[in-house]
């Protein structure tokens, strides 16, 4: 259960189309695959997706990263040493995907190695989840026929709508004209990447007022305090804060607060290691969470199935993690499945899947 070795490989998939949203636009899954590889001969492996327009992060620095600080700092160690892995890493301020991917291939090798579902280490509470799939930016029509496809195809019901354009009246419309092709008892909501501001959030939600909105992400910036508050204290849905609560403190300081009343909870961020003091924080404290998306590949977003499937709060609403679908190819041997709108947790050891390595071989950009 040593730590031989961690690896980082970068890696590049091309989009079939890009997904656009308020605070960026992704063309090429240019992720990272760590792998930790134990005295045993087990690899555990995650995957870290460089957000620059979020966390400051890029291919290179998260190669770069693990490689010079985090890969010295956890050899030797076992794979149940996790705390005092993460207690090596918090020395390097942010990095959050890097540190993230690494705690995760940490318990991916701990279930290899006992042969047990990492769903089931971290909790076991069910066996599968709820899809939601994200829309990304583009005219009403193609929005509207893009969901309908994916309902049709895929059988999900849930889907986000990425806001915050301006002018306000071209996402009002976008999300009418999702209404109006999906029929009501589809579940609808925004995530508006900190697009508008609070002022612009409020005027569009009252415009949106009968479309039947289940919750509404990140509108307007957490950094503009007060405005901020005054909207999330308007706001007659869950407000959910995703990108301005990367870490367990700042989930606190914003519920405290009274900047979010919801928290988007993404593995590729906090790891399974501080995505758990998440989730019982947010329960402690009595607010909802969603499994969010950091625009995973398959390999990330079997993370997030085997964290969300893991505890009751964190199933309770359909996650997150179908951006795959997106990408023109992914890296397991298997490819993941959604079914009637619900995607399985993967049986066997570990998280559930396996590297291609031919695969791998090709999309890797270190050959
Ligand atoms: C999301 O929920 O916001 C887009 C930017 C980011 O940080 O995550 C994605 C999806
Ligand atoms: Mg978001």
């Amino acid at each position: 259960m040593q730590i031989e070795a961690v690896r980082a490989i970068p890696f590049s998939i091309p989009y079939k189309k890009p997904l656009r949203f308020a605070s960026g636009q992704v063309d090429v899954a240019d992720h990272v695959l760590v792998q930790v590889v134990t005295s045993d001969g087990v690899v555990g492996n995650a995957e870290a997706p460089p957000r620059p327009y979020t966390y400051g992060e890029t291919q290179a620095s998260i190669v770069a990263v693990v490689r010079d600080l985090f890969a010295p700092a956890v050899t030797g160690l076992s794979v149940l040493d996790r705390e005092l892995a993460r207690a090596r890493m918090v020395r390097t301020v942010g990095n959050p995907t890097a540190k993230a991917a690494v705690d995760m291939a940490m318990w991916d090798a701990w279930g290899k190695t006992v042969g047990q579902p990492v769903h089931r280490l971290l909790g076991g509470f069910t066996d599968g989840l709820q899809v939601s799939h994200m829309v990304g930016f583009d005219d009403p029509d193609v929005m509207a026929a893009e969901a309908a496809r994916i309902r049709a195809e895929f059988g999900i019901t849930s889907f986000k709508v990425k806001v915050g354009r301006r002018p306000i009246h071209d996402d009002v419309a976008v999300c009418r004209a999702l209404r109006e092709e999906l029929g009501p008892d589809v579940e609808l909501y925004l995530d508006g990447n900190r697009g508008w501001t609070s002022s612009e959030s409020a005027d569009a939600l009252r415009r949106l007022a009968d479309v039947g909105l289940s919750r509404v992400e990140e509108l307007c910036p957490a950094d503009d305090v007060l405005g901020r508050r005054w909207l999330v204290e308007r706001c007659d849905v869950p407000f959910v804060a995703d990108e301005s609560v990367p870490t367990p403190a700042d989930v606190t300081r914003e519920l405290l607060a009274g900047s979010a009343t919801a928290i988007s909870l993404k593995t590729a961020r906090t790891g399974f290691s501080d995505s758990l003091r998440i989730a019982y924080l947010a329960e402690g404290i009595g607010a909802e969470v969603v499994i969010g998306n950091q625009i995973d590949g398959q390999v990330g977003s079997a993370c997030a199935l085997a964290f969300g499937a893991a505890l009751r709060s964190t199933s309770r609403y359909a996650a997150e993690l179908s951006n795959f679908l997106d990408m023109a190819d992914d890296l397991l041997t298997e490819p993941l499945r959604i079914e009637r709108g619900r995607m399985a947790v993967r049986p066997g050891a570990g998280i559930g899947f396996e590297v291609d390595e031919d695969k791998l071989r090709h999309y890797r950009d270190d050959r």
